[in-house]
């Protein structure tokens, strides 16, 4: 498991008056960690880097180099054989990424608020441009659009030097489905439909490997094609991020069955399906919606479980966010464009 650095270590590093912080082979940086060393002027060494604090003692002689350099590659050898020897490439270790987003499962369970939207055109261009807008997490949403796993995972590739985290609803309750989001790299999955703990048998079958689960492990994006397999040593489901949809009339009846599941991270409800299912729909302030979208966040806080809810506009999403809810999914990239672009034209009809 790598040592994340934090903005704070950096910090405290500075304030010590240091100019170097020195840092394992395989520490992770945070993006924030990164930004405060860059403001401080901090030299990032890393072990094994052949400067500064923190470097690898300097052979004194050519023998002691060889000598060295078998110990390093059997070292190697040795870590490789321990993380299970499996896909990858035997002796190499790929090094830790420079810059890294902390797992969002953590951030989902940080009580930090977060907002996103759902993307729907099914090109890396849009997840990569909408990534740099301000959003927490961008929804690719292959439920109700023709995206699939390939473009997907070109879509979720797009986003690695984006800000923005990359969340995958995926179209349905499958094992295939489920588990080929996590493989090709998505940071959560939201599941739509959710409406029994039997639907939630699956989803843990589908998302955690053994022994809780059922999931295949191979040298998908998630592993880094295979050179990062075993890296999680015991905990190979400790990043796994799960938000439920909450939409229909059966989850309403096995809401305390479905909710208290360990595998769920956060609980997401969909008041489009949710107003069809109790035959208000798009009604969000009828009082049977109001009934029961209470309900639904009384038993998600009940359970230490936040809250998130779709938002048809900005407004709407500061509502929810006021009214307690962690995190707001505002419609979509082209609701959100088109909003704008017509709002746009019919002020400049006001001058034809
Ligand atoms: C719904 O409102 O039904 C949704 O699924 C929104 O994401
Ligand atoms: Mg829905």
């Amino acid at each position: 498991m790598p040592t994340y650095i934090t903005a704070a270590e950096i910090a405290a590093c500075h304030t010590k008056g240091e100019k170097v912080f020195a840092c394992g082979a395989d520490a992770v940086l945070t993006d924030l960690a990164r930004e405060e060393a860059d403001k401080l002027g901090i030299e990032l060494i890393r072990q094994g880097d052949n400067k500064g604090a923190g470097a690898q003692p300097q052979p004194a002689s050519p023998l002691q180099a060889q000598a060295q350099t078998q110990v390093q590659a059997s070292s190697l050898k040795q870590a490789k054989s321990q993380s299970g020897g499996i896909y990858g490439v035997q002796g190499f270790e790929p090094p830790a990424p420079l810059t890294h987003k902390r797992p969002f499962k953590e951030v989902l369970g940080s009580g930090r608020k977060i907002a996103g939207t759902f993307i729907g055109t099914p090109h890396p261009v849009m997840t990569e441009f909408v990534g740099k807008l301000g959003f927490d997490f961008l929804c690719i949403d292959a439920e109700h659009t023709p995206i699939h796993l390939a473009t997907l995972q070109e879509m979720l590739q797009s986003m690695g030097a984006v800000p923005a985290y990359g969340v995958v609803r995926v179209p349905m309750i499958s094992y295939q489905y489920m588990s080929g989001a996590l493989d090709i790299g998505a940071d959560a999955l939201l599941i739509p439909q959710i409406r029994t703990g039997q639907d939630m048998d699956i989803v843990e079958q589908a998302c955690l490997y053994p022994p809780q689960g059922r999931r295949g492990i191979g040298p998908s994006r998630a592993t880094s094609y295979g050179l990062e397999i075993g890296k999680k040593g015991q905990e190979p489901n400790r990043d796994t991020a799960i938000i439920i949809q909450i939409e229909t009339k059966e989850a309403l009846d096995n809401l305390d069955a479905v909710i208290s599941r360990d595998i769920v991270d956060m609980v997401f409800i969909g008041p489009g399906d949710l107003s069809m299912n109790l035959g208000v729909f798009g009604q969000t302030g009828h009082p049977i919606m109001v009934e029961q979208i209470g309900r639904i966040q009384e038993t998600a806080g009940r359970y230490g479980k936040p809250i998130g809810i779709f938002a048809g506009n900005m407004e709407a999403a500061g509502n929810w966010l006021d009214k307690g809810f962690d995190m707001v999914l505002i419609n979509s990239e082209l609701g959100l464009l088109g909003e704008h672009i017509a709002g746009k034209m019919a002020a400049l009809r006001s001058h034809m």
